[in-house]
This record gives structure tokens, C-alpha cells and sequence, in this order.
């Protein structure tokens, strides 16, 4: 089977590749390469040197370029006032000449995806001189991508899209036309930055900063083209492991002078590297405390070394303590990351970037914003996601998570309305959801949280059913073959409120996890984790279910947000229901805002989900014959799997709490 062409099949072209387009200035030959086929496809003309606005319908052009090709540019130079910035662009229409300037190639690059976007209306409707910058100045995926097939995780931690399209079984694919096409996507969404190997780094991977440079250096050059600059992740260890040092603390001199003279050899071979991605003393990697130091002395350490090339450290604040007593109620996971990290904050460098989970536990489908994010004004930060959906469903259930996203991005830590997430990270991280499979994300739905990640990182606001929409429009639907009308309402109707039927049939009221830990976190297992070192309890009894997180009587943890906050997870009264079982213990006749009580909206929840993942189903099969025949059936088979998982989920979870509880559902359905 050939690879789907996600968000850029040829047809998403057709507009702007049947004008006569004329492509200005030097270096801009990835925009030039696009027009180019575009036009020899949709009969347009390509152009390359000046004329008047009647020979020509679009300019794209450096703005720089002096003097400018048409008189219509010039005149947008005149409007567009402040610069574009080094990834922005300017867009204006009017008389017949719609003109795009940036300035520089990447930017000129993003403009142009920006027309596709538009489509038609590029070139009928007049528009107004706007200029258009991401909000976020590093927009990453992070590939959990191994090298070597790993025995438990195999070629991709928590990968759910087939083999991993940079390795196989130990050694560099070389597949570049799949590599550049994966640029390619993630450049008309504005990604400008990968990681192309897990944050858990085994022997093998380890050595991709060394001797096996130069299969990171041919990644690197493909994807720079699509402005997007390479990362790594490191082991911290690798003065050791690697440079047969007896020490890789980060305090010792030769350490220091190991990672500057290995730092220097990978920027003489990658001059554009962006920096190293590291994941210190969390679950078995090693870091700064073997050797009693912090994690700002470790971030430093490889801060120094990447700083005079201009690279930055990812540095993971999942650190958490992974060998947990269950007994022990008063250790909390949820607190780990601030009580770790919240004091070093104005320790960093400046080219460190702390990488924060958007909750505090584990990329869960409903956890509050981790309180980190509001505490550390004096770093930079990074929120990281989770668009490969290892506790949302493995890409095997319909999961949009762009509405859970925007409600993390638009969250007010201080609950005034000026400062949103969105506005004190510097960046948006997350893991990738990619992989070989034909359809990139192995079910072909999921390549819009892809997608949804993308253009949210370029602009917080956008809201997200908007974005599934240009992603329908894109694509055109998948594969679609007709009645586009009729297909756009059904995704919609199947996709837009996905993430939260999803949280319907799983975990309730956010207590989180209750998935099966022998099936790599797919499916429920109420007690899977309960009573496991991991430090992830729900704390079901017959009296009832939550963890104690205030500061009164639990764990604290709800004490380390700004005051307003605090005091609404604090108090039973007015917590959110979504978070009720995160923050509280509960009797299983405690009523939520909503009316309900709590065992009661387990039940009803659940039946509800499953119910809801039947219409998709019932709607996706009334698309037959719309659709490429490969793309329906892939959906048509993961639906059926959804509704099954869906069931045993209602199944597991409702039994497991009548038989705490004694119960009964008040709508006297059946439960087992
Ligand atoms: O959620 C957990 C995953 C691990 C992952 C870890 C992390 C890469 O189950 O597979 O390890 O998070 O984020 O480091």
C-alpha cells in the first residue's frame, strides 16, 4: 500500500498551482520546488523575474529582495510596517495580485502553506495586509523513536503507527523520500524542531552522538529544507558510557571538557543542531544525583557546552520517585516535579528550556495544569504533550485532542484574564504520533491531533473544531471521492467531542490511570496500578474512591498553585467535578455540581460513553463508498475495536464500583 498523502495531496494544490505565480528572491528554493509541481500539475505558470501586476496573480518574495518585482509587492512592502519576523510572513490582497512576503525562506515556506490553507479564497477574496507570526518560537516533536528494537517497547516507545520511520532494527533506514515528506507535513503545520530518538536512551542510541553522527546528520539534512533543525536525546551518562571517563559528574572538570570538545564535532557536522534532549534520574536514567548534584548543575553542564554554538537543553521535569510503597499515603507523585524543580527556578541558563508534562502525573486524559508551569518565572518553559496516544486510546480509538489541548494552552494559572499558559511557555513539545504505517498515525483519524498540535503551537487561540475543519479541508477528506459535505459533518459529528467520550468510558472524575499495566497501558485493569511502586492509586474502598490532595488533610499538592487556584481544588465545594477524584476523597453518595452522585455518574457516564462510540461507529459506516476503500475499512476496523474496548471499559469499571460500593444503578441497567 502507498503512503496516504495526510494533509497535502496533490488536490490541495489546485488553486494556487493553476496561477501564474512568480517566486522572488535566493534561497527560496523549497517554495520554488512547490510551485513549481503545482503548477506543472494544475496548468499555473511559474515565474522568476519582474514584471508588471497584470502578468501575474501571486507573488511570494523575500521582502528584502530590493526592488521588489511588481509594483503590487512593493506597494504591500509599504503597508506591511514592522517586520515578519524570521518565521512570519505578510499577506494582502488587492486589485487582482495577492502578495506574500517574508523574510526569510522558512517564513516564506509557512506563508505559502498559509495560502493553501486558504485555498481559492487566496485569489478572490480581498485581504486586508495582515502579518502572521507564530506565537510560540519552538513548535517540537519529540520521537520516542529506538534505534535497536527494544525487547519490552520495541522500535517505538509507545508507538502505535508501526515501525519508526528513521530506524530499524539497529541501524538508520535511509529512507529520505518518506523522511522528506514528513518534513514537508510538518512544515505546513509550522514545526520547526524534532527529536529524533526516545528520551530513554539504550546503548545504541547512545551512540548517535558519536560514532553514529552521521546518521542524525543525514535527517538533518533533509529536514532542513522544511526549516525544521534537528535535536537529540542524550543519556547523561555518556562521559562514561561513551567517553570511558569514571565520572559524568557534572561538577568535574573533564566531564565538562568531554561534553564541550563532543558538543563541538556534532555542530561541525550539524552546523544548524538544535540541542540535546535529556530525561535525568526519572524511571532508571541516569542524572545528577548519582553524584549529589542538582538538576540545574546537570542542565547547565550541557547548557555550557551547546551555548556557544547556539543550542539549547530540553531538560525533563518528569522526575518522579518510581519505587513507591502503596502503603505510604504521604508521598505524592503529583508534587514531584515542583518540589523538584520550583527552587532551582532562576539556577538555569538561559539556553536551558525545563520541559513540563501538561499535568503532573502522566499525560492522563483529564489531570489539572501542572502547577510548575505558574511557578518558575525565571526559566524557560516548555509544556509537553502527548499526541501519540499511549493513555488516550493507542490510535485504535477515535481520540481528537485538540479541544483537550486548547483547554491547557488557554488555562489562567493566576485567574486574571492577561496570562494564559499559552503565554508564559516559550514552547510547545510533544510526542510524536508517527510511524511507517501507510497512514502515518496507524489509524488515519489521528493524523488530525497531529495536525491540531501543529497549528495550535503556531496560535493558542485558534479554536480547535476550526482546526479539525481545515484539516478535513485538507485533506480532502481522506481520500474522499464526493459529497464532501456529507462527509466534513459526519467527522464532525464523530470527532469534535471524541476526547471527552473517551474520558466518559475510562477513569472517572479524573482520578486517572486503572489501565492494564500487561497490556502496555491499553484497556482497564482497575487495580492494574493500585497497588504497584509507581506511585498512580485511585484508593477505591467500600466507602469510597479519590486521592486526598489538599493541604487540610492530603497530600498538599493542592497547595502548590497561585492562591485562587488553591483554593478552589482545596475545597469540596468547589472543585471542578472533571477533577473531583484527583484532588478528593469521596463518599460514593457525595453529589457533584451536576446533580449526580458520584457512583451515580460512574454508571451513567459509562453507559453513555459506549453508547456514543456506537453512533460513531453507525456514522462512519454510512460513509461507504465516499471514501478511498483502504482509508474506510482501516477506520471501519478500529471503530469496531473502539466499541469493543469502550464495552469492556464500562464493564470493568461499573462492576469494580457496585462491588465496592453495594449500589445499585439507579436506572436498574444490567451490571455484572
Ligand atoms: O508515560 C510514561 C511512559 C513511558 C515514557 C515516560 C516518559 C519514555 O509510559 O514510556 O518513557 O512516560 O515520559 O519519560
Amino acid at each position: 500500500m502507498s503512503v496516504h498523502a495526510a494533509w497535502l495531496p496533490a488536490e490541495s494544490f489546485v488553486a494556487l498551482g493553476s496561477r501564474r505565480v512568480l517566486v522572488h528572491g535566493d534561497g527560496v528554493d523549497t517554495v520554488l520546488d512547490e510551485v513549481t509541481r503545482a503548477c506543472a500539475r494544475h496548468g499555473g505558470q511559474v515565474r522568476r523575474s519582474p514584471c508588471g501586476d497584470a502578468d501575474v496573480d501571486l507573488v511570494l518574495a523575500l521582502r528584502q529582495a530590493v526592488p521588489l518585482p511588481v509594483p503590487a509587492a512593493q506597494a504591500a512592502r509599504q503597508a506591511a510596517g514592522e517586520p515578519p519576523g524570521d518565521e512570519g510572513f505578510v499577506l494582502t490582497r488587492s486589485g487582482d495580485v495577492t502578495v506574500l512576503l517574508a523574510d526569510t525562506p522558512t517564513g516564506l515556506l509557512y506563508g505559502l502553506f498559509h495560502l493553501v490553507r486558504l485555498g481559492a479564497a487566496a485569489f478572490t477574496v480581498d485581504q486586508p495586509t495582515r502579518r502572521h507570526r507564530p506565537a510560540l518560537r519552538r513548535r517540537m516533536l519529540d520521537h520516542w523513536d529506538n534505534v535497536s528494537v527494544h525487547p519490552v517497547m520495541g522500535q517505538v516507545e509507545r508507538g502505535y503507527a508501526g515501525g519508526s520511520i528513521f530506524w530499524r532494527d539497529g541501524a538508520a533506514r535511509h529512507d529520505l523520500a518518506r523522511i522528506r515528506e514528513y518534513g514537508r507535513l510538518l512544515a505546513a503545520v509550522g514545526i520547526n524542531a524534532i527529536s529524533v530518538n526516545n528520551v530513554n536512551v539504550g546503548p545504541v542510541e547512545a551512540r548517535l552522538l558519536t560514532d553514529r553522527l552521521d546518521d542524525v546528520a543525514e535527517i538533518a539534512d533533509v529536514l532542513r529544507p522544511y526549516g525544521i533543525r534537528v535535536h537529540l536525546s542524550v543519556t547523561f551518562a555518556a562521559p562514561v558510557v561513551l567517553g570511558g571517563l569514571p565520572t559524568a559528574d557534572p561538577r568535574d572538570e573533564q566531564v565538562r571538557a568531554w561534553w564541550a570538545t563532543t558538543t563541538r564535532q556534532v555542530y561541525e557536522r550539524i552546523g544548524d543542531f538544535g540541542g540535546y534532549v535529556v530525561k535525568a534520574d526519572s524511571e532508571g536514567q541516569p542524572g545528577p544525583f548519582s553524584y549529589g548534584r542538582s538538576h540545574a548543575d546537570g542542565a547547565n553542564l550541557l547548557a555550557e557546552a551547546l551555548a556557544p554554538h547556539g543550542g539549547v537543553v530540553h531538560w525533563r521535569a518528569f522526575v518522579y520517585n518510581h519505587h513507591q510503597d502503596w502503603r505510604d499515603r504521604s508521598t505524592d507523585r503529583a508534587r514531584a516535579a515542583y518540589d523538584h524543580f520550583v527552587p532551582l527556578d532562576g539556577d538555569f541558563r538561559t539556553n536551558v528550556v525545563l520541559q513540563v508534562k501538561y499535568g503532573p502525573v502522566d499525560f492522563q486524559p483529564r489531570e489539572p495544569v501542572s502547577p510548575v508551569l505558574a511557578a518558575m518565572p525565571a526559566t524557560r518553559l516548555a509544556m509537553e504533550l502527548q499526541v501519540t496516544q499511549e493513555y488516550t486510546g493507542q490510535q485504535r480509538h477515535v481520540c481528537y485532542l485538540g479541544p483537550w489541548w486548547s483547554e491547557l494552552l488557554g488555562f489562567r494559572p493566576w485567574q486574571t484574564p492577561e496570562r494564559t499558559v499559552a503565554d508564559v511557555v516559550t514552547e510547545l513539545v510533544a510526542v510524536s504520533n508517527v510511524g511507517d504505517d501507510p497512514f502515518w498515525c496507524g489509524h488515519p483519524l489521528a493524523q488530525a491531533n497531529l495536525y491540531a498540535f501543529g497549528r495550535l503551537a503556531w496560535d493558542p487561540r485558534l479554536d480547535p473544531t476550526a482546526v479539525l475543519d481545515e484539516w478535513i479541508d485538507l485533506t480532502s477528506p481522506p481520500g474522499s471521492t464526493g459529497d464532501t459535505g456529507r462527509v466534513r459533518a459526519t467527522l464532525h459529528a464523530i470527532m469534535d467531542d471524541s476526547w471527552r467520550t473517551y474520558e466518559r468510558y475510562t477513569a472517572p472524575l479524573g482520578v486517572g490511570f486503572m489501565v492494564d499495566p500487561l497490556r502496555h497501558h491499553y484497556g482497564p485493569n482497575v487495580d492494574g496500578y493500585e497497588y504497584s511502586r509507581w506511585g498512580t492509586y485511585h484508593f477505591a474502598d467500600r466507602d469510597g474512591v479519590g486521592v486526598d490532595r489538599t493541604r487540610a488533610t492530603g497530600t498538599g499538592y493542592a497547595g502548590q498553585y497561585p492562591p485562587g487556584w488553591a483554593q478552589v481544588y482545596e475545597s469540596l465545594a468547589d472543585c471542578p467535578d472533571e477533577l473531583l477524584l484527583f484532588f478528593h476523597h469521596v463518599p460514593y453518595d457525595h453529589v457533584l455540581h451536576s446533580g449526580s452522585t458520584v457512583i451515580q455518574h460512574i454508571y451513567d457516564t459509562h453507559f453513555t460513553g459506549v453508547a456514543q462510540v456506537e453512533t460513531m461507529r453507525e456514522r462512519w459506516r454510512q460513509l461507504a463508498g465516499l471514501l478511498d476503500q483502504a482509508l474506510f475499512e482501516r477506520v471501519a476496523e478500529r471503530l469496531d475495536e473502539q466499541v469493543r474496548s469502550a464495552t469492556e471499559w464500562r464493564d470493568q469499571i461499573n462492576t469494580y464500583f457496585f462491588r465496592k460500593s453495594g449500589v445499585p444503578d439507579a436506572h436498574g441497567r444490567p451490571i455484572h
